[in-house]
């Protein structure tokens, strides 16, 4: 990260010319088999940056095929050392992390691109790493388990970290050996296309990465369906979760993992260091934001410093920068575009009507572009659609508790701040959650896993159990004339 200060960055390019805006396959560039195209849209003006290939069903087919030629038997992705398949995904974790800034906006903010460079060189590690087991199973017989890549991965990614998603999509399918389908959102399509003429330039073979921009409803529904598709990681709603699961079901009983959404409680105990824990709170909600499916999205805080929280709050708040992307100063861009930022004004209006307090925000913040004030309401109640729903957006929602044992049972928290590490122990362990944060927030590492429990997923992304996901386990026994200990 040192090196990576921001006098080192060079001037944002705010028109860039687009090089890559077609379906990636076979290490070609492709039109769409329709033709069609889409525009993609920049946020913070509502202008067309450049119209896009759209890719559906037909695009799918060409890029299943490709990627299931990739995997053959004999093919030279199958035939190379695991070693290699690690250095180039070293090698791409490089060229990524020294083109962040010629990317995207989304580039600018180091987090993501050092976070993608930390993925993409973790698993160029674990490459030749990811051994099976010798077995000593009873009787005559020698037995060893195989970790074998599971074949043709679709890889279904969102909009609201798209250079971070497809790096821990890729990462882990890349370093077992499988080969790619990956469908991008339709709202940013560009990084993941610049990374696809990356994936060339390293040397990847033809067809083990295919990278299709293209809607939902047709090119994701075609790979969540196909016969040929062996396993699907998706990230998005818990909506299209769901009909990612039918589609596996009444198809080929693909394997799949989901990391969805969710509206995670973030505790703040009577015993917690005032500022840092309102500093935290705001950027648990506010980071990138609200677009994150981990976002602290319920703020419960205890009621003795209830008032004070909410009145430090609200003056952070109010200090937030909001305004153009391409500018470093800022702390806020747009929503990602004018549906998401409907979407969130229906909530504010919502909060309002179910008799929540407004406290700051509530309004757009510029009259071009999807930008929304950074909004806080006190006073919440479990039952208002704002402490159910996932808002995705800068909206914070403070409630008030009085016990441990009733914030546990409301709440199954994320994050908990206080000094007491009893308490800290007792409520984290209580809690039903994939991850816990203690005195802090959204604090990631590629080694550390990451996913959620109940409707927020199936299976885990990142680090050794991240693997798991991408690898088949063959378990071979052979007869032994005689075995001996
Ligand atoms: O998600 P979708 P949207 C949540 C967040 C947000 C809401 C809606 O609450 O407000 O979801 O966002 C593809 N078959 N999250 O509408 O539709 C789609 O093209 C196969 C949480 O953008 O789930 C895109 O590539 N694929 C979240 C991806 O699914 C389909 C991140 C996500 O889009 C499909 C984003 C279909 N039928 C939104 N329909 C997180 N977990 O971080 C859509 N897609």
């Amino acid at each position: 990260i040192s090196a990576c200060q921001h006098s080192t960055i060079p001037a944002s390019n705010v028109h860039p010319d687009v090089h890559f805006n077609k379906i990636f396959i076979s290490n070609e560039w492709h039109d769409a088999v329709s033709k069609k195209t889409f525009p993609t849209i920049n946020p913070a003006t509502g202008e067309v940056v450049c119209q896009v290939a759209e890719g559906d069903k037909a695009d799918v087919e060409k890029a299943v095929k490709a990627a299931k030629d990739a995997f053959k038997l004999g093919s030279p992705w199958r035939r190379m050392d695991a070693s290699h398949r690690g250095l180039d995904a070293a090698y791409l974790a490089v060229i990524v992390y020294n083109d962040r800034c010629a990317i995207h906006s989304e580039l600018r903010t180091l987090f993501f691109s050092v976070g993608c460079w930390l993925v993409c060189r973790y698993y160029a590690g674990w490459a030749d790493k990811w051994e099976g087991k010798t077995i000593p199973i009873d009787g005559d017989y020698f037995c060893y388990t195989r970790h074998e890549p599971i074949g043709v991965c679709g890889q279904i990614i969102p909009w609201n970290f798209p250079l971070l998603m497809q790096a821990w999509k890729l990462g882990p399918a890349l370093a077992t050996g499988n080969t790619v389908v990956m469908k991008v959102a339709e709202q940013t399509p560009l990084t993941a296309l610049y990374v696809a003429s990356l994936i060339k330039e390293v040397g990847f073979p033809a067809g083990v990465v295919n990278i299709i921009p293209g809607m939902g409803p047709t090119a994701g529904a075609a790979i969540a369906s196909h016969m040929d598709v062996d396993k699907v990681a998706f990230t998005g709603s818990t909506e299209v979760g769901h009909l990612i699961l039918k589609a596996s079901s009444s198809s080929n009983l693909k394997k799949i993992t989901l990391e969805l959404g969710g509206k995670s409680p973030n505790i703040i105990l009577s015993d917690a260091k005032m500022e840092e824990a309102v500093e935290q709170s705001h950027f648990a909600l506010f980071f990138n934001r609200g677009q994150c499916c981990c976002a602290g999205s319920r703020t419960f805080v205890q009621e003795s410093i209830y008032d004070e929280f909410v009145e430090r709050s609200v003056e952070r708040a109010k200090k937030r920068i909001v305004g153009d992307p391409f500018d470093l100063n800022m702390e806020q861009g747009p929503q990602v575009d004018e549906e998401q930022f409907q979407k969130i004004l229906g909530y504010i209006s919502s909060g309002k009507r179910d008799g929540a307090k407004l406290m700051c925000g509530g309004e757009a913040a510029a009259d071009r572009g999807y930008f929304i004030q950074p909004t806080i309401f006190r006073d919440v109640k479990d039952d208002m659609t704002i402490a159910r729903e996932e808002i995705f957006g800068p909206v914070m929602q403070i409630l008030k508790f009085r016990s441990l044992e009733e914030v546990i049972e409301r709440a199954n928290a994320v994050a908990v701040f206080t000094q007491n590490i009893d308490k800290a122990h007792y409520i984290s362990n209580g809690l039903r959650a994939g991850t816990v944060w203690i005195n802090c927030y959204d604090v990631f590492g590629a080694q550390a896993p990451f996913g959620g429990y109940k409707s927020s997923g199936i299976g885990r992304e990142l680090g050794e159990y991240g693997l798991d996901n991408y690898t088949e386990v063959k378990t071979v026994t052979i007869k032994v004339p005689q075995k001996n200990s």
